[in-house]
This record gives structure tokens, C-alpha cells and sequence, in this order.
């Protein structure tokens, strides 16, 4: 008897202390568990993705005179009166004389053998032919896999947008998949190697520098070599686009090229000439010069969102034969496009219809 009364007290012990077990624990628990909102939550707002800029977009400017402008002069035909309105408009959307000569007279063949007279027929035939003349400019820049790393070179004169440029081609390389290092070969300014590193910063991508005053042709030799030893598949080489003097700018090119060169891997593989679309004919002395000095194997065309002629794209395109790699429609890490030669007449003379 005595025993189950023992028993019995201790189940009814051993009951009591798990209820003020469990009622602790509870008591403990209680301030950490998940809050429950009893208000809506405000939706923390979104910060929309950029829109990348488009040729239309981008050329409006340009097209008040290439679509309207030229269009209204074809109203009365193309006789020698609305030939030197045109080639005054051809002219000052910075054609350049050589260019502009050849298209007048390619149209004024065209319109005499073909018997074109009605303002759209003409208007239809001058977007053909300058559509002709971009055929060497439309080269997309490929990079083989194989390349490790492809080492691209930007250069250019001074504010063309070498280094944006390069934010921007590091930004699209990346989300196609590319790893990417960039490497901060303008030393002649701190502010160029802070330049580049903001933009390493802002879209995670790795940058190799040394103080500014180091020779540029060395730390874009280590900065390949670093590629190279780590896998990376782009390298993105910025230069100064400014020295004491025009032949100390292109002899230093001149020796990153012999430099690049002695790593027995092609490099470098692709050297881009940055031309700012706004400074018109300068651009094709700059192209001359530089082909001097280090041959581009591609163009950059920057600023078109700026300009409102366009017209040195065609005058580049007949003079030089070389490819326009990408084409620069404003400012953030998404304004840069593949040139496409249909969508820049398209965009230019308005959709054919
Ligand atoms: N609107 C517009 N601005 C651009 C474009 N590309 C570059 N810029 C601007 O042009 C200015 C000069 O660009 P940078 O990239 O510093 O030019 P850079 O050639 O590196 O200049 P240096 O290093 O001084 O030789 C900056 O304000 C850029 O934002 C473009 O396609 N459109
Ligand atoms: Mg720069």
C-alpha cells in the first residue's frame, strides 16, 4: 500500500514538474518567436532595373534632319537644285566631302536609271546606299573561347569615353557570363586609376593597379599574366588618352603592343579606338593617327546619344573599313550596343516601309 502511494506521488511530482518545465520554456521562447504583423507591410519599392538606351531612342536628335529634313527636300525630285541641299545636309551631318560626293552620285545614277522621282522612292534608295556603305563597319566583335584571356585594348584620345566604355563592355560581358579583370593601365592620372576602380567597384569586377606614375605597358603585362594564371577570360585594358605630348601618347601604345605581344598569347587580341560621335571630323584624323601608331582592329562609337549629325559613322565606315564594334548611347553600364547597321539607318531615316 504504501508503495503505491509512493508511486503514485511521484507520477503526480514528476507530472507537476514537466508542466512548470514546459511552462518555462514557453515564458523563454515567447519574446523571440517570429513577430506576427498584424499591419500590411509597406513593399520595400523596387529599384527598376536601367533600361538600356536604343538606336532609335538614342538618335532622335539625328533623325529630325536624316528622316524630316531630307525627306520634305525630295518633295520637288532630285535635280541639281535638291542636290546641293542635299549635300549641304549630307555636309554638315559631318559625311565628310569624299563620302558625301559618292553617295550623290551613286543616287543620282540610281534615280536616272531606275526612274525615281516620288519623295519616298528617293528618300528609300539614299537609306539603301548608305546602308551599302556601312556593309565593312558591321563586324560584331566575337570572342573565341579558346582565348584565355582575350586581352582587349582601349585606347583614344583624351574624354572620348575609353574608361566608361569599359565599365560598360564589363557589365555586358559579365552578364553574358565572362569573368572579367580590368586592368588600370592610364597611370598617368591618380584619377584615372579611381575612375576605373569605381567602376570595378560598382559592378563587382576584380581591377588590377599600381600607383599612378608606374609604367602602363607593365601593369597590363602583370594584369594578363594575372588573367591568365587565374582562368579569367576577359581582360579590359584602359590607356591614357592624354601624355605630355601626342608622340609620347602613341609611342607608349606603341610599346604596350611590342609588350602584350611577348606574353606568346596574341595579345592584344582586340584593340578598340574610342571616337566620340560629337567631335565630328576629328574623328578621322584621330582613326589616322592611331593607325599609325598601334592598328585598331575595331571603333568604338561613343556619345551618340549626344550628337545630332551621325553622319561620321558612314565617312569612318568608307574611309578606314573597320569594323564598329559597339556604339555608345549615354551614360550607364547598359548604354552600350552592339552596332547593328540596320538598326542605325533604320533608326536614322525611320523603319522602311
Ligand atoms: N552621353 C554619353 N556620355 C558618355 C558616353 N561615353 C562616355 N561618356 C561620358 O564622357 C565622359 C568622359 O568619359 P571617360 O570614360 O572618362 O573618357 P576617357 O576616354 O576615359 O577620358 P580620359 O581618361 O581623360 O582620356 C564621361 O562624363 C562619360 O560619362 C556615351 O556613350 N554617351
Ligand atoms: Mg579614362
Amino acid at each position: 500500500m504504501s508503495l503505491e502511494i509512493a508511486l503514485l506521488l511521484g507520477l503526480v511530482i514528476a507530472t507537476v514538474i514537466a508542466l512548470v518545465v514546459w511552462r518555462r520554456r514557453r515564458q523563454i521562447r515567447a519574446p523571440i518567436a517570429p513577430t506576427v504583423h498584424s499591419e500590411p507591410q509597406t513593399p520595400t519599392p523596387e529599384v527598376p532595373a536601367p533600361t538600356p538606351a536604343s538606336f532609335s531612342g538614342a538618335l532622335v536628335k539625328s533623325r529630325s534632319i536624316w528622316a524630316t529634313g531630307i525627306k520634305s527636300l525630295f518633295a520637288s525630285g532630285f535635280d541639281a537644285n535638291v542636290r546641293e541641299e542635299l549635300e549641304a545636309i549630307l555636309l554638315s551631318a559631318d559625311l565628310g566631302v569624299e563620302t558625301c560626293d559618292w553617295v550623290l552620285e551613286t543616287l543620282e545614277a540610281r534615280a536616272k536609271a531606275d526612274r525615281i522621282q516620288d519623295a519616298d522612292a528617293l528618300h528609300a534608295a539614299l537609306k539603301a546606299i548608305l546602308f551599302e556603305v556601312l556593309a565593312p563597319a558591321d563586324a560584331p566583335l566575337e570572342i573565341p573561347a579558346a582565348s584565355t584571356p582575350f586581352v582587349i585594348l582601349m585606347v583614344g584620345v583624351n574624354g572620348v569615353g575609353k574608361t566608361t566604355t569599359i565599365g560598360k563592355l564589363a557589365h555586358r560581358f559579365q552578364s553574358e557570363g565572362r569573368s572579367v579583370l580590368l586592368a588600370a593601365g592610364d597611370t598617368f592620372r591618380a584619377a584615372a586609376v579611381e575612375q576605373l576602380r569605381a567602376w570595378g567597384e560598382r559592378i563587382q569586377v576584380p581591377v588590377i593597379a599600381q600607383e599612378s606614375g608606374a609604367d602602363s605597358a607593365s601593369v597590363l603585362f602583370d594584369a594578363t599574366q594575372s588573367a591568365k594564371a587565374k582562368g579569367i577570360e576577359v581582360v579590359l585594358a584602359d590607356t591614357a588618352g592624354r601624355l605630355q605630348n601626342k608622340s609620347n601618347l602613341m609611342n607608349e601604345l606603341a610599346k604596350i603592343g611590342r609588350v602584350l605581344g611577348k606574353l606568346e598569347i596574341g595579345a592584344p587580341h582586340e584593340v578598340l579606338l574610342v571616337l566620340d560621335a560629337s567631335t565630328g571630323q576629328n574623328a578621322i584624323s584621330q582613326t589616322r593617327e592611331f593607325m599609325e601608331a598601334i592598328r585598331p582592329t575595331g571603333l568604338v562609337m561613343t556619345k551618340l546619344d549626344g550628337s545630332a549629325k551621325g553622319g561620321i559613322v558612314f565617312a569612318l565606315a568608307r574611309e578606314f573599313g573597320l569594323p564598329i564594334r559597339y556604339v555608345g548611347l549615354g551614360e550607364q553600364a547598359v548604354d552600350l550596343q552592339p552596332f547593328d547597321r540596320q538598326a542605325f539607318v533604320d533608326a536614322l531615316f525611320g523603319p522602311t516601309q
